[in-house]
């Protein structure tokens, strides 16, 4: 059995309301000690609150659940307090006074999940709500809290459970009797999960890229403008400029909210060959940074010559944004060279409103999608391929054995599975948990 648990779930700090939250078998006793009698279950009541020498801590809405009726499943309980550090104190002190145990993080809806209230995507959901700084991630996690991805998986888990089905009865056949057509039935829906699969797995960074943040490098030679680019974007002086060449070292990212969606845009030292071990190491930081970012933004200083540009082609992608900066000064041969980049000027505007339309562009046809990811984090990606490559090889076995290709069906259904988490060892239970804050 377990025991009982608590802790502030709100933030800690001066608040107007604190809330406490106390879950398990112990909760009504709790409240009834605290409260000086028995509260009605899911109304709010209001209380003095007294520890157990009779000191008052305060005058607090109460809520009181009974299980299974509550978050957690469990007993449980709200103390709705002033948010004042003395307070939240003395209400702690008088917790630990009754036997209760501070909660480990994510403790409330690990206990919600082992009492069936929610599956192992749908905590994610919850952690991921908590975690979210933009609308986009907001809707994504009250989606997967809602069960989306859970469907997703769970509608394949049972069309294998139906092909399996379909194998294991004619596993018990005699040899002799096998017939003939099993191969000729069961392969078509096999072909058909296998693809449906596929596509999720191709297209599972639409939602973790949601959830992560979509990653934007400003790259190019030293002084194309690539800094004050960032500055223009992010609407203040976040990289230093000067006109020397070679200012920029670190990767200085910084967050952004583009088109409701989060992104991050990183500033990179320029592309050259350098003697200086600072700016060589600062050009390998630039180069690892720009070649993991979902998206690049290729500067290049139209009002130069003498193609320092060209040090940085390597790095770009067809997708990729090129950009001829400085368009408030007279062309010079690279701004020649490199026609069709999108004019800018940092130091003017000009160009500004066009480029931020094409970076939304670029995140719009990368992130919106009209069905809900079947990936939003990396553990999905790994079980979604685990149960590919089971679905492959039973569609080899299925000609020789129907055994060995209900055995990979099945080792297939049983990854699916582990996305709602209703199989998982402990130990991959304790790594997601704890990634949750303390009070959730
Ligand atoms: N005229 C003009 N000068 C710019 C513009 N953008 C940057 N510069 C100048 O170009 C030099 C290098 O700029 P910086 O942003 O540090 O380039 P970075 O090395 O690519 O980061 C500085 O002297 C800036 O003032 C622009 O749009 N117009
Ligand atoms: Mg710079």
């Amino acid at each position: 059995m377990s025991d009982t648990i608590f802790a502030l779930a709100t933030a800690p700090g001066r608040s107007a309301v604190a809330v406490v939250r106390v879950s398990g078998p112990g909760s009504g006793k709790v409240v009834e000690a605290i409260t000086g009698k028995k509260l009605k279950a899911r109304k709010a009541s209001l209380r003095t609150l007294c520890d157990v020498a009779g000191g008052v801590i305060d005058e607090a809405l109460v809520l009181w659940f009974e299980g299974p009726a509550s978050y957690t499943g469990e007993d449980a309980a709200e103390f709705h307090i002033h948010g004042g550090p003395a307070v939240i104190e003395s209400l702690t002190d008088a917790l630990l006074a009754l036997g209760l145990r501070p909660a480990d993080p994510g403790e409330f809806t690990r206990r919600a999940f082992e009492r069936g209230k929610l599956d192992l995507a749908q905590a994610e959901g919850v952690a991921d709500l908590i975690d979210a700084q933009t609308k986009a991630q907001a809707k994504q996690a009250l989606a997967q809290l809602g069960g989306a991805l859970s469907e997703r998986h769970e509608a394949w888990r049972s069309r294998l459970i139906e092909a399996l089905a379909l194998l294991e009865a004619n596993v018990d056949f005699p040899d002799e009797d096998l017939p003939s057509d099993l191969a000729d039935k069961a392969s078509p829906p096999l072909k058909a999960l296998i693809a449906d699969l596929d596509a999720a797995v191709l297209e599972g960074d639409r939602g973790r890229l949601v959830r992560e943040g979509f990653r934007i490098a400003l790259i190019g030679a030293p002084n194309a403008g690539k800094s004050s680019l960032l500055n223009a974007l992010a609407g203040r002086d976040a990289a230093i400029v000067t006109d020397i060449a070679g200012t920029t070292r670190d990767v200085v990212e910084v967050p952004m909210d583009i088109a409701g969606y989060r992104a991050l845009l990183a500033d990179t030292a320029g592309i050259r060959a350098s003697d200086d071990p600072i700016e060589q190491e600062g050009v390998r930081r630039a180069r690892a940074w720009a070649e993991d970012a979902d998206l690049r933004l290729w500067v290049i200083d139209g009002s130069a010559s003498g193609e320092a540009w060209r040090e940085a082609m390597d790095l770009t992608k067809p997708t990729d944004i090129p950009i001829l900066a400085k368009a408030d000064l007279p062309i010079g041969a690279d701004g020649e060279a490199a026609a069709g980049a999108l004019p800018v000027s940092a130091a003017t505007g000009e160009g500004m409103l066009a480029l931020r339309e094409a970076i939304e562009g670029k995140i719009i046809a990368a992130l919106a999608g009209s069905e809900f990811p079947a990936v939003t984090r990396a553990r999905h990606a790994a079980l979604l391929k685990d149960a590919l490559s089971h679905l492959t090889r039973a569609l080899v076995a299925l000609r020789q054995s129907p055994e060995l290709a209900a055995e990979d069906v099945r080792l297939a259904a049983r990854a699916l599975g582990r996305v709602t988490g209703r199989i998982d060892p402990e130990d991959v239970l304790d790594q997601v948990f704890a990634k949750f804050c303390i009070g959730k």
